[in-house]
């Protein structure tokens, strides 16, 4: 399955076409994450953790990786939120030093004014786990010439695990990924990649229900990201009570999920997953729509130790 995301401005990898710049690549692309949190830490100081994750993301451009996405902020269940200008102390070193090199930068924030620093600083994506509903943050994108991921989230991340509710979770979720993919392209976001947010205000069997519906999402017209990188729905599945210990089961999800025609997956053991896609996409398994036959992903990195809970 071929996948396209465009944007208002050059990027690396993206080629010149009549509506802007087109990125285009077959397969699920992994997306590597870049926590530069102080918890991701083990002595919590700033410098350390600017150092540790510029080493993250070389090992992981080494490895061919093509998109980063780099937070300043925890949005794990219970997290305490970060005041705008800690988060863009974090994520903006970060940026810089990566601009020049060959690869996407995502940056995964909630706050428009974290958005627009980071944009005018040299990243290409914006990562919103709260869908770009705030029309500020669809100004940015759009100013930007920056396309968007739209995450679907019930609540806020204090909040959202507490009694998640639906009366029908995936014509929901589909339905409001629908609704804010127009909303931003009406106010000039150039693209969107939609996002059903596994994990985020969900029980296992409303995430079980968006999985087993994401061909029905991957039919759309825009691409689909699923990021369940450790999170406690395989805990759910596989009784796998600490999430270091997760990659396993999270890899087969996304290989199912690449499968049902994801087009990036979200991975801390982003090395594992590029080996694992490039061997699925070998045996013709990308999607089940076509005949088999040679595929190919997008190269993409190596993991980043982070320890995250969500279910
Ligand atoms: C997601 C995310 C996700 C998108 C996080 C964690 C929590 N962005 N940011 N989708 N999760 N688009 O990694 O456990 O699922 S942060």
């Amino acid at each position: 399955m071929t996948h396209r995301l465009t944007f208002g401005r050059p990027a690396p990898g993206a080629q010149r076409t009549p509506r802007g710049w087109e990125w285009r690549w077959t397969g699920a692309a992994v997306m590597g994450i870049l926590n530069v949190t102080p918890d991701s830490f083990s002595d919590g100081g700033r410098h350390a953790a600017l150092q540790d994750a510029l080493a993250a993301a070389q090992a992981m451009r080494e490895a061919g990786v093509v998109i980063l996405d780099i937070g300043g902020e925890s949005t794990r269940p219970g997290a305490a939120p970060v005041p705008a200008h800690e988060e863009l102390d974090r994520v903006l070193p970060v940026i810089r030093a990566l601009r020049s090199a060959d690869v996407l930068l995502s940056v995964d924030t909630m706050k428009p004014e974290v958005a627009a620093e980071a944009l005018r600083a040299g990243a290409h994506l914006i990562n919103d786990v709260t869908g770009l509903r705030d029309p500020q943050m669809r100004r940015v994108c759009a100013e930007a010439g920056a396309p968007a991921c739209v995450m679907h989230m019930q609540g806020d991340p204090q909040t959202m695990q507490a009694a998640p509710h639906y009366a029908d979770v995936v014509a929901e979720v589909h339905g409001y990924l629908r609704a804010q993919a127009r909303e931003a392209l009406d106010a000039g976001v150039p693209d969107v990649l939609l996002d059903p947010g596994i994990g985020f205000g969900k029980t296992l069997e409303h995430n079980l229900s968006l999985l087993r519906a994401l061909p029905d999402l991957t039919a759309g017209p825009h691409p689909v990201l699923i990021g369940a990188s450790r999170k406690r729905l395989i805990d759910f599945m596989a009784s796998v009570p600490h999430a270091a210990d997760r990659d396993p089961g999270t890899l087969a999800l996304h290989l199912h999920a690449a499968r049902c025609g994801a087009a990036v997956v979200r991975a801390h053991a982003a090395a594992a997953h590029v080996q694992a896609l490039r061997v699925q996409a070998a045996l013709g398994g990308g999607d089940r729509t076509r005949p088999p036959g040679p595929r190919r992903t997008l190269d993409s990195g190596v993991m980043h130790h982070t320890d995250t809970e969500r279910a």
